[in-house]
Parts: structure tokens; C-alpha cells; sequence
């Protein structure tokens, strides 16, 4: 049976990266994400290595997603893997700074459009059956707590226990679930975070040697590479250089 690998958020980062990891593999690919341009180029490029399907959508537009997903075509519609991907971080102001409209956008992107590909794209799982995985991007964000992480961070606690009630509800039908947890990598996602300020995006990663995306890619992989009996239930991953403060305490009272 041919392997097909749904992946949310395919135009940069960690989706850019699992798509090009899975052709070279041979896997058919189903890749969605906004840029219209960006999607049909990677589609263009990959398709000469193995068969595409390209969708420009926005996870959060609950008809387009339906629409989209209804209409795949057959030979793309029983997947052995779903890639939930796209999201997004938006400032790292402290809670009462931030703009209510940042929050609302995480929320659509990173809770709601998640529940909408997985619920909408579970039979296509279930069709394919023993082996089939969904891998959750988390994050370390929603594990630990860190000043101004407020809504991104919860947004992917979110993710981590959907995750895990998702493998009480899939019990019996073989279709597997991992929350992957990446700590800093280096991605278009701190210039989305920092409104496209490229000097706040180097500073984040300079000197730092962080994760790639070609290595969440490699893990990834290897999550859907597993065998069929094995449940990678979450996978936190940090740069080695990267670890926990501790932490704040106000003195007050300090004479
Ligand atoms: P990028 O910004 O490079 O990629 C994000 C992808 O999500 C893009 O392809 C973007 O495509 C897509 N996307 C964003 N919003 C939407 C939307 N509304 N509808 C459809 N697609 C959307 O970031 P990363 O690759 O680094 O991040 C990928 C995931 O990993 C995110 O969920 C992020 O929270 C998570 N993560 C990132 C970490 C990091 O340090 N980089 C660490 C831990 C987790 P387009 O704009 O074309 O729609
Ligand atoms: C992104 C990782 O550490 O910037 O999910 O919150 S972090």
C-alpha cells in the first residue's frame, strides 16, 4: 500500500522540512499552508520525486478545511500519517500588554485548527488502520511556563492532553498519536513571533546552535517509522544549550 502523509503548515519550517524528508522516502505527500506561491512551488519541486497534492488553506477556515478535505482526491484520501504542523506564535509581550486580537489568532490556529484537521482527517487514519500516526506539534512552551508565553503556551498544554485523549478515543483502531515537543529551533517562526523584526530573530538564535528543522523532520520520520505495536506518546527535544532558569521571586520586603 502506498504511504501518504498529510502535513499541515508545509511552506516553511519543520512542514518544509518533513515534506522533503517523506519524498526522498517515496511517501505521497498532501501539503497545505497559506502562501499560495510557496505551496505550488514545493508541490512543483517534490513532484518530481513522488506524487503531491497541494492545498492552500487556512486551518482555521473550518468550510475551506471541509470543502478541501472532502474533495481529496482517492489516491491521496487513506493516510498513513497526519503532520499537525501549522501554528504559530504571536509577540512575547507580558500578558497585560498584549493585543487580544495575537491571542485570538493562536487560539484559531494552534487549538481550533488543529481539532478541525484531526477530527476531519481521522477516518482517512482509520481507513488505512495498524500504523497509522498523527504527530502533534507541542512545544517545551507547554510544558514549562516562561514570561510571555501566556496564550502560545497554553495553546500547546492544549495539544499535549488532546493528544493524549485522542489515543483513549483510538483505542482499538490502530491509529497511533504523538505530541512532539521541540524546544528552540531555528525557523521562520521567531520572525512571525517578532512581527518580521530580523534583528529579534538573530538574537534569539545566535550562538545558540539550535534545533534545525531537518532534525524535527528526522524525528518525525522515525516516530512514523516506528513499528506498528509502538506508541510514541510525546517526545520533548531541547538544544543542548538550551535549559531551565528557575524560578523569579519578587523581594518586596527586602530591606
Ligand atoms: P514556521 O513559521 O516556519 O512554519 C509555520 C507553518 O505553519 C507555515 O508553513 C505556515 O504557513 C503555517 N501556518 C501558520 N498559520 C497557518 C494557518 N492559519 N493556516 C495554515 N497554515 C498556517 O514555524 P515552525 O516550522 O518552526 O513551526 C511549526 C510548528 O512547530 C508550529 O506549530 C510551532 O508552534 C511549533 N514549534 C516551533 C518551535 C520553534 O522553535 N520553531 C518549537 C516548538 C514547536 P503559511 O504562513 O503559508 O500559512
Ligand atoms: C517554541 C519554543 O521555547 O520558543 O514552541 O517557546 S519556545
Amino acid at each position: 500500500m502506498t504511504s501518504t502523509v498529510f502535513i499541515t503548515g508545509a511552506t516553511s519550517g519543520f512542514g518544509e522540512a518533513c515534506a522533503r524528508r517523506f519524498a526522498e522516502a517515496g511517501w505521497s505527500l498532501v501539503l497545505t499552508g497559506r502562501r499560495e506561491e510557496r505551496l505550488s512551488a514545493l508541490c512543483e519541486e517534490l513532484s518530481k520525486q513522488t506524487s503531491v497534492h497541494g492545498m492552500a488553506l487556512d486551518v482555521r477556515d473550518r468550510q475551506a478545511m471541509e470543502a478541501a478535505i472532502a474533495t481529496l482526491p482517492p489516491e491521496f484520501a487513506k493516510l498513513r500519517g497526519l503532520v499537525n504542523n501549522a501554528g504559530l506564535a504571536l509577540g512575547a509581550d507580558p500578558a497585560p500588554k498584549c493585543d487580544l486580537d495575537d491571542w485570538d489568532t493562536m487560539v484559531d490556529t494552534n487549538i481550533k485548527g488543529l481539532m478541525y484537521s484531526t477530527r476531519l482527517l481521522l477516518p482517512h487514519l482509520i481507513a488505512y488502520g495498524k500504523g497509522a500516526t498523527i504527530v502533534n506539534l507541542g512545544s517545551v512552551a507547554g510544558n514549562y511556563p516562561y514570561p510571555g508565553s501566556h496564550v502560545y503556551g497554553a495553546s500547546k498544554a492544549f495539544v499535549g492532553q488532546f493528544s493524549l485523549n485522542l489515543r483513549c478515543d483510538l483505542q482499538g483502531t490502530g491509529v497511533r498519536v504523538t505530541n512532539l515537543e521541540p524546544g528552540l529551533c531555528e525557523s521562520e517562526f521567531s520572525l512571525v513571533r517578532f512581527g518580521g523584526d530580523q534583528a529579534r530573530y538573530d538574537a534569539t538564535y545566535a550562538g545558540a546552535d539550535p534545533i534545525q528543522p531537518q532534525d524535527i523532520a528526522e524525528t518525525i520520520f522515525w516516530i512514523l517509522n516506528q513499528p506498528a505495536h509502538i506508541n510514541v506518546n510525546s517526545l520533548e527535544i531541547m538544544p543542548v544549550t538550551q535549559s531551565w532558569a528557575g524560578f523569579a521571586v519578587e523581594r518586596p520586603n527586602k530591606a
